[in-house]
């Protein structure tokens, strides 16, 4: 056998050894539908992962940002809200990780439905750390935790020590998720990892948040097709991060000896003015002709300040984030 035929033949031998002793490791990814569970996805499949997802029904398709991983993951229709239906879903795909995204994920909507945030968002952790619980302990857990949990920040910059002060129903409920998930670990033993995430964005991030709203109008406006962007507080500071980064550090937190926390962000923090300032420069307009603050979109607690402190990450995980907002391209965000 030449050397090419060699490797084929132990991929095979390898491939068929993870079938029959069933050793693939299978990731559930809750959120599948949303930015990060996109990249998530893609990054196990790249891992050699089996990756089933859970979708919701809703009278429109939701899936346009896994689309093209449709043939290579499995899917299965379930709810946050549903216990019943999370405990079955465990108990038929028995995965060997549940990274838990799913959630009402934009703060502004918190504050009019501060029900469905905290059912989905708070107590969706509970329901998926039961379920869990109930099929097999030795299940690893990842929660995606936020740095909205800062909220009116007691330090700067961010660690994993800094006391949480939430802002919004948003926040309120993901410190919920947080300390549960800590509790499971305590309680129960169980491997549950919270990952705390500053801001992190990409093409694929919803046209509500702040950078999508902006990059979009900034080229609707270039193209003519909008004439004014009507925006809220610029004043406040984040620390924007890449969406395709951060979903490792998800996954290097569940390959650890002993489950921990982490903040993962990049250690540098921007203005909203600043970020709509480098989106107009990019296509050679002057911001000041088209911007509008516009009072409805302030929210009724504002966080400030976010910037973390990631070096916790670094040393235990070997994670850094690879991108920055300037490398990110307002270009690729457009
Ligand atoms: P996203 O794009 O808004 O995705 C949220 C996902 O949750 C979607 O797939 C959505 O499904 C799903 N979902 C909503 N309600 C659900 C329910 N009742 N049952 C099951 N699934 C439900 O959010 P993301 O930016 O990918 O963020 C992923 C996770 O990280 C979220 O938990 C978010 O709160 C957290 N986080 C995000 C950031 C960030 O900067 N992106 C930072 C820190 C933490 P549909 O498509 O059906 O709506
Ligand atoms: O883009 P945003 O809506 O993101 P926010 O509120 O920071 O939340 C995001 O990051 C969290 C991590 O820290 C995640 F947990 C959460 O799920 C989400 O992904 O707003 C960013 C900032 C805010 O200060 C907001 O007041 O931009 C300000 N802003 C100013 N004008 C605006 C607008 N935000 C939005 N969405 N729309 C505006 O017109």
């Amino acid at each position: 056998m030449d050397g090419a035929a060699v490797g084929e033949f132990w991929l095979f031998v390898k491939h068929e050894c993870t079938g029959v002793a069933g050793m693939q490791r299978s990731a559930l990814i809750t959120g599948i539908s949303g930015q990060d569970g996109s990249y998530l996805a893609e990054f196990l499949l790249s891992k050699g992962y089996r990756v089933h997802g859970v979708y919701r029904r809703t009278s429109m398709p939701t899936l346009s940002r896994v689309e093209h991983l449709l043939d290579d993951i499995e899917l299965h229709q379930s709810d946050l809200t549903d216990q019943a239906s999370l405990f079955k879903l465990i108990r038929q795909v028995r995965p060997t990780e549940v990274y838990n995204l799913g959630a009402q994920s934009f703060v502004g909507t918190s504050w009019d439905q501060v029900l469905t945030t905290g059912d989905t968002t708070g107590l969706g952790v509970a329901r998926i750390l039961e379920a869990i619980r109930c099929v097999d302990t030795n299940i690893r857990f990842y929660q995606a935790s936020s740095s909205e949990m800062f909220g009116k920040v007691e330090e700067t910059p961010q660690r994993e020590t800094t006391l949480l002060h939430p802002r919004s129903p948003y926040g309120v409920a993901k410190v919920y998720g947080h300390y549960l998930t800590i509790n499971y670990r305590e309680s129960f033993g169980m491997f549950a990892c919270s990952g705390i995430l500053f801001n992190h964005e990409s093409p694929r991030r919803g046209l509500e948040f702040v950078t999508r709203k902006i990059t979009h109008a900034v080229a609707r406006i270039k193209l003519g097709l909008q004439q004014e962007l009507r925006l809220g507080n610029l004043e406040a500071k984040r620390d924007w991060g890449f969406a395709g980064d951060y979903v490792e550090a998800m996954w290097r937190m569940l390959q650890q000896d002993k489950p921990d926390d982490f903040v993962i962000g990049t250690g540098k923090t921007y203005r909203v003015q600043d970020f709509v300032d480098l989106a107009f420069a990019e296509v050679g307009l002057s911001p000041a002709d088209y911007v509008v603050v516009d009072p409805n979109f302030y929210r009724p607690a504002e966080v400030d300040l976010l910037l973390a402190d990631p070096s916790k990450a670094e040393r235990q995980l070997g994670w850094k984030p690879r991108t920055d907002l300037a490398q990110l391209g307002f270009r690729a965000l457009i």
